[in-house]
């Protein structure tokens, strides 16, 4: 495994063939996995809205006037009904999200209660709060929380015109919390926001120089949300090529070969085609249900459909060996 990716080495990456970049994450995705599974996440929202951060593509930001309501947390039976519902579906892991610059209080012990919970369910957990300091942390991995997520989202330089209200260095610090308990790091980025393809190989390579890489590399391609400074301001206004997040993931794929590069938003405008092209890339996960937090995704069925024509199989939660060690 490499954890010494250059900007340069990833931009060359970029800049190869189509076919041949393809061929080469072929190649790496087969060494790892097997390629006809994806594993399936499904996300909620606990906590919707208000939040006091900037990110110039949230509508869950409390600066932008975007449809997205404030609404507080939710309660732990409906939270528990989503998650039940998501397992009969055939998602391995659910993961909870909230629209807070970090957790507080109250709320966080609320949340730690949903956490053990769900991992009593027999469902891997994953958690997006915020920033976490060491001890809150330790707290999530009593809770037997398996996955935090936190998002680089996009390169060191390219970063200060996306967010100002926390620095690139919190969110490694918040990673570095997450990997001192030993839970795993679900973290990855957004393709989409008029960065150039020199910005998108710095994201690429900050996370594939990372040693161990993030378990999960969520893949997001922007959702341009009415009201969000992404969907208002001329700065932004470009579209990008498809194919330019193709690339994406499949140089993802070939700097990380043991993580599981996720197909993340933006999956409701992409057809079918688009999304095949994904998987074979590389890309070997989904956000799975009708929803991701506070916009609309392909829902169940037509995924399930897709993946029948594709031959592709949903991947079995993990067996953790205590209990394969009872079943030998
Ligand atoms: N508030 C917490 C935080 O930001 O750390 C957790 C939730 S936040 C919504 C999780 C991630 O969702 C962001 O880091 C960003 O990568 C992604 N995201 C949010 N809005 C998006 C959008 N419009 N399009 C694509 N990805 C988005
Ligand atoms: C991630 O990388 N993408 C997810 C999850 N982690 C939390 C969130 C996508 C949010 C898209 C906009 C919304 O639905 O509000
Ligand atoms: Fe808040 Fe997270 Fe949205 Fe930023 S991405 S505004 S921190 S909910």
């Amino acid at each position: 495994m490499r954890y010494d990716w250059t900007v340069d080495e990833i931009e060359g990456l970029f800049a190869l063939p189509f076919n041949d970049l393809m061929f080469r994450a072929q190649q790496t995705h087969r060494a790892h996995f097997d390629a006809n599974e994806v594993q399936l996440s499904t996300l909620l929202s606990i906590k919707t809205g208000g939040c006091p951060e900037d990110c110039k593509y949230c509508p869950q930001s409390a600066r932008y006037n975007t449809e997205v309501e404030s609404e507080l947390l939710m309660a732990k039976d409906e939270v528990m009904k989503a998650a039940r519902i998501a397992r009969e579906k055939g998602a391995s892991r659910f993961c909870m999200g909230a629209a807070w610059r970090e957790p507080k209080g109250r709320a966080f012990e609320l949340v730690l209660d949903m956490i053990r919970e769900v991992k009593a369910m027999d469902m891997e957990t994953c958690a997006t709060l915020g920033m976490l300091t060491a001890e809150q942390a330790a707290r999530l991995k009593d809770a037997g929380l398996n996955y935090y997520n936190h998002n680089l989202d996009t390169d060191p330089e390219y970063y200060k015109e996306i967010i100002t209200t926390r620095t690139y260095e919190d969110r490694l610090d918040t990673l570095k919390h997450v990997r001192a308990e030993g839970m795993s790091i679900c973290c990855g980025g957004i393709v989409g926001m008029g960065e150039s393809r020199r910005h998108r190989a710095g994201l690429v390579a900050q996370l594939a120089r990372m040693n161990p890489h993030p378990e999960s590399v969520p893949i997001n391609m922007l959702v341009k949300v009415e009201g969000t400074p992404m969907a208002e301001d001329e700065q932004f206004a470009d579209d990008m090529d498809h194919f330019e997040f193709i690339r994406t993931i499949a140089i993802s794929r070939i700097t990380m070969p043991g993580s599981h590069v996720r197909l993340s938003a933006g999956r409701e405008t992409m057809n079918e085609e688009m999304q095949a092209l994904c998987f074979l890339a590389g890309a070997n996960s989904i956000f799975y249900g009708e929803k991701l937090l506070t916009t609309d995704n392909k829902d169940a069925e037509n995924d399930q459909n897709l993946f029948e024509r594709l031959g592709i199989r949903p991947e079995e939660k993990p067996v953790p060996s205590s209990r394969r060690m009872v079943n030998a």
